[in-house]
């Protein structure tokens, strides 16, 4: 199952006639620049390219009314004067006699993609539109934007095949106030938008955009605006959205399919958004929302403006989609200030709605809202206009190579290599060092020639995974403890190297007690394990274990992701006790998850007992999707105080686990 690339020049066929500022950005080039880039860089080959056709005045009709369609409908036929004219009751936007035609085929773009999507034919795909739509409404054009090619393909999705809970994220800068207004009062369309909003001083000015509009009636809950009060955000501000708003609350509403709102006008460079993302972070928001809905996710192009920004972060984003492992996260240094206190008003306006964020702290008095915090800082604001309109640079992203071989395995004699991975042992003779130094080292006794084979293809395994010429693997071994001790010496014996060590389940885990830094070590166990030694190893004890699917994503969402992305490992040794508890499913969200990690460099380590989970781990690290877990309930209160003291223990060392301001923090988390 692939990728599905939707694109047609057509178009490109219509621009701005006249003159308009607020206009000018929006250009045919955008459209090329993305589609050559990605023929370019060879991704456009790799997908399945399928056609566009025209959205049916059906289809237009499950969004807009009669009398807009109507309306719209007789623009080809206009003068220019006439269309200048019917213009002007629109907000930022313009009309030309082909975009009639081509808003038609943007929002049947976007329903071809959710056709090849929901049908099972494609596992993904993006959309390459104009024009954009998250802005329109019911009744009128608004910023570019003819027809809601996001709602529309929402509603059809729901309409057409059923489905019942469809998450809209969108990532663009601004606010998609015309599917905010679409699915304001429906619980089964989850739509989640972060923009550039500065106290309603930027466009589009609409109160409705502050974080304490949640929904209507049976809504309520399910409009999740994050403003963002400043502009020049970068991937740790983003980052810690999804870590700490978006994902648990994804995972906790359990989408049948995503739909994205993909603008790249949040990236860096971009003229109306003034934000700092690099382009890189589009591969981690692809990457974090690729094991939601079975990995059905459908990207439709919103906005992006610099051209350059654009093209590679479309790049990323497709790159992504098609399953190649994503680039190690860069310039992670915590959110900002205003990130921090953004993100602390959207988690109390909807904490009492998901009960993956029941915990978060309230805002320090009923009245607050983020309009407070503009009175002191309107000063501020002005030196950081001036600032940010500088040019920005930024290098180019490396080109994402991946290794020859995806996922290697390293099985006892008598266990079948799954599909699609190449199978490391009895291949490899045992390097004679390496085998000396293991006999002296762990293995006490000296003619235990299986052990010594495990190991040293082991080693050969990690080593490979170092080169890039693997990507990830898998071994089978019998004893855990001295296999980490073994891939932690080897590793951590270069430089540059840091392992992050994940272990599931009960057992003494080796190696903690080095606090130098070169491997961090997160256990999660039922047992109430020794206090933590050191800021390196850190033990998350939780009631049942892994048993529990809510209380494990909870910790793994909120603690685990946003610590190894501060962490920024080369490896992360990912290990299974025999005794964890974890079903297959949570297992597998794991390793997808854990993937956006060290460039997909996951090593597993099982005990050779369990022959069963060979398959279901190797289908994971080959990049399948996994399964849904289906809507989470409640974590237990136990285990949301556990993972909540670690998370304010540990906040001062690991910024990623921030989620309020430092003014107020620790004052009145429940
Ligand atoms: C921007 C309107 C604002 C002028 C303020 C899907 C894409 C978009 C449209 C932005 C319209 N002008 N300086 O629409 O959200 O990027
Ligand atoms: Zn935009």
């Amino acid at each position: 199952m692939g990728t599905a690339l939707i694109y047609d020049e057509e178009m490109t066929n219509y621009k701005l006639l006249w003159v308009d500022p607020a206009c000018k950005i929006e250009v045919p080039e955008r459209l090329t620049v993305s589609y050559e880039a990605l023929v370019e860089s060879g991704l456009a080959d790799r997908c399945m390219s399928i056609p566009v056709r025209e959205a049916t005045d059906a289809d237009i009709l499950l969004v807009h009314s009669e009398d807009y369609l109507d309306a719209v409908k007789t623009t080809p036929y206009k003068t220019l004067e006439e269309l200048k004219e019917f213009t002007l009751q629109f907000g930022d936007v313009y009309f030309h006699p082909n975009i009639y035609h081509c808003a038609k085929l943007a929002a049947g773009a976007a329903l071809q993609l959710v056709d090849s999507v929901l049908t099972g034919k494609m596992r993904n795909g993006m959309a390459l539109v104009r024009p954009p739509g998250h802005h329109s409404m019911c009744s009128a054009a608004s910023g570019f934007c003819v027809f809601n090619n996001v709602a529309i393909a929402a509603k059809y999705a729901k309409q057409k095949y059923g489905v019942k809970r469809v998450l809209i994220v969108d990532w663009d800068i601004h606010h998609g106030q015309g599917v905010q207004y679409c699915f304001e009062d429906d619980p089964s369309v989850l739509y989640f938008s972060w923009h550039r909003y500065e106290h309603q001083k930027y466009w589009p000015h609409l109160r409705e955009s502050d974080f304490d509009i949640v929904g209507k009636e049976k809504g309520a809950g399910f409009n999740i605006n994050v403003p963002w009060n400043k502009v020049g955000m970068q991937n740790s501000d983003y980052l810690s959205v999804f870590f700490h708003i978006l994902l648990p609350v994804a995972y906790e509403f359990s989408p049948d399919l995503v739909l994205v709102c993909a603008g790249f006008d949040s990236g860096i460079g971009d003229p109306e958004g003034k934000m700092c993302a690099t382009p890189d972070i589009f591969a981690h928001l692809t990457h974090l929302l690729m094991n939601l809905a079975g990995g059905k996710v459908c990207a439709v192009l919103e906005g992006g403006y610099n051209l350059t920004s654009l093209a590679q972060s479309v790049c990323q984003t497709v790159q992504t989609l098609l399953g190649d492992p994503v680039p190690r996260p860069s310039n992670l240094d915590g959110p900002c200030k205003s990130a921090l206190e953004s993100l602390h008003c959207v988690r109390s306006a909807h904490r009492r709605y998901w009960s993956s964020i029941r915990h978060a702290a309230d805002l320090p008095s009923c009245e607050i809202s983020t309009k407070h915090i503009k009175l002191a800082e309107d000063k501020l604001d002005k030196e950081e206009e001036e600032k940010s309109a500088e040019e920005e640079v930024w290098p180019q992203p490396p080109k994402r190579v991946p290794s020859a071989i995806r996922t290697a395995v390293v099985l006892p004699e008598g266990v079948a290599c799954p599909d699609r991975c190449k199978c490391l042992m009895s291949a490899e003779d045992p390097d004679p060092l390496i085998a000396n130094k293991f006999r002296e080292n762990f293995l006490k006794d000296a003619d235990d020639s299986d052990a010594l084979t495990t190991l040293s293809s082991l080693i050969a395994l990690a080593e490979r995974m170092e080169k890039n010429e693997i990507c990830s693997g898998l071994a089978l071994v019998r004893d855990i403890s001295m296999a980490i001790m073994c891939v932690i010496q080897h590793t951590a014996a270069a430089l540059s190297n840091r392992v992050l060590v994940v272990c599931v389940g009960d057992g003494k885990v080796p190696s903690h007690g080095t606090d130098d830094g070169k491997t961090l070590v997160v256990q999660f166990s039922s047992k109430k394990s020794e206090e933590q030694k050191c800021k390196y190893y850190i033990p998350v004890c939780l009631k049942k274990g892994c048993q529990d699917a809510s209380g494990f994503m909870q910790a793994v969402l909120g603690l685990l992701l946003p610590l190894g992305y501060e962490y920024d490992p080369s490896l992360v040794l990912l290990v299974k006790m025999p005794d964890s508890g974890l079903c297959d499913t949570v297992w597998k969200q794991l390793i997808g998850l854990l993937q956006g990690l060290a460039q997909g460099h996951t090593l597993v380590l099982m005990q050779d007992v369990e022959r069963a989970c060979v398959g279901p781990t190797a289908s994971s690290l080959l990049g399948d999707a996994a399964p849904s877990l289906g809507q989470l309930h409640a974590p237990l209160p136990e285990d949301v105080e556990a993972v909540e003291s670690l998370r304010h223990r540990l906040k001062a060392d690991w910024k990623l686990l921030q989620t309020t301001a430092p003014e107020t923090r620790g004052a009145d988390e429940h």
